[in-house]
């Protein structure tokens, strides 16, 4: 079955306006980072269901549109924002969730700044931390669930795509110039590996030392799909994760035999506190650290005028 490109590409050009209808640069907001929106000017919305084959996302926190305006100084550069993107985990097949990628590379963006919430492994990255990625680790890509399986959807895309420099050292240059520049610590932005899992599960304990053994510094159950998609459109892609949640990685479980003993021992006996992530809790860090991610995302738009 056909993706509607043409039909998508017709009806984006059939609302937004002409001076707006060509954006040079995408980005994509996560989970409680649509406040990038507020930095768009002339803003101009087009809902996703009013898009052909766009699906339609179902997760808390995403806004469903496209925005189409004007970000940065002066005249401003043209971009577009995915407010919410498509997941695995809500049931769209891999070329439904890069769809909107392959429709913004139409719309002639040549550039893609993706944002994501996610875990953090390494235990040197403090919840609010921004990671650049500069690398990623995707195990379902690996094992049968990459988004670049199947039929090409355009004649000028490769076949097999390289992932050496996927995340464009030159978008990264000016990410760390922009921290440089808003005054930004080495600990509140730096960069690292992101492992993808497909949730809608975080990880086991075990999982999360696995993922953090093998090299991964944060988790997240977006992104990787998109950055394919990406490459093979041939966009230079930048991505940054905002650790919502320190991935807890415990080295030992607790002592269920020895509590019990205890319990028969009658002592009383003190628990560690359990550690449970939350979307909530995901959702707020993204709301008071998505603002500094904003004037980043803002500091490289406007550099690439
Ligand atoms: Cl996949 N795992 C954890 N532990 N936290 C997250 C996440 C995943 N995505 C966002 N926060």
């Amino acid at each position: 079955p056909d993706l509607p490109f043409d039909a998508a590409i017709e009806a984006i050009k059939a609302t937004v306006p002409s001076h707006l209808q060509s954006p040079r640069v995408g980005i994509v907001c996560g989970s409680g980072l649509s406040g990038l929106v507020d930095s768009i000017r002339d803003l101009h919305l087009v809902p996703y269901n009013t898009i052909p084959g766009f699906a339609e996302s179902t997760v808390p926190g995403h806004k469903s549109s496209l925005a189409f305006g004007l970000m940065g100084s002066g005249e401003g550069v043209p971009v577009v924002a995915m407010l919410g993107r498509f997941h695995p985990y809500e049931g769209h097949d891999l070329r439904v969730v890069v769809y909107p990628i392959r429709v913004m590379a139409r719309l002639g963006i040549t550039n893609l700044i993706l944002t994501n919430a996610a875990g953090g492994l390494n235990p040197n990255l403090a919840v609010g931390t921004i990671v650049a990625l500069h690398d990623h680790l995707a195990l379902p890509n690996m094992t049968g669930m990459n988004a670049l399986l199947g039929p090409l959807t355009s004649s000028s895309h490769a076949r097999f795509v390289p992932l050496s420099d996927a995340y464009s050292p030159a978008l990264r240059r000016l990410l760390f110039l922009g921290a440089h520049h808003l005054g930004l610590s080495a600990d509140e932005v730096t960069e690292g590996t992101y492992a993808w899992v497909s949730g809608p599960t975080y990880e086991s304990p075990a999982e999360g030392r696995f993922l953090r053994l093998v090299g991964a510094d944060v988790v997240g159950m977006s992104t990787v799909p998109e950055v394919l998609a990406a490459r093979q459109e041939g966009l230079n892609v930048m991505a940054l994760s905002l650790v919502t949640n320190a991935v807890v990685i415990p080295e030992t479980y607790r002592d269920i035999r020895a509590e019990v003993a205890t319990e028969l021992a009658g002592k009383p006996v003190e628990l560690p506190p359990a550690q449970v992530v939350s979307h909530e809790e995901v959702l707020e860090i993204g709301k008071a650290k998505g603002q500094v991610m904003m004037k980043l995302v803002e500091y490289v738009v406007s550099a690439l005028s």
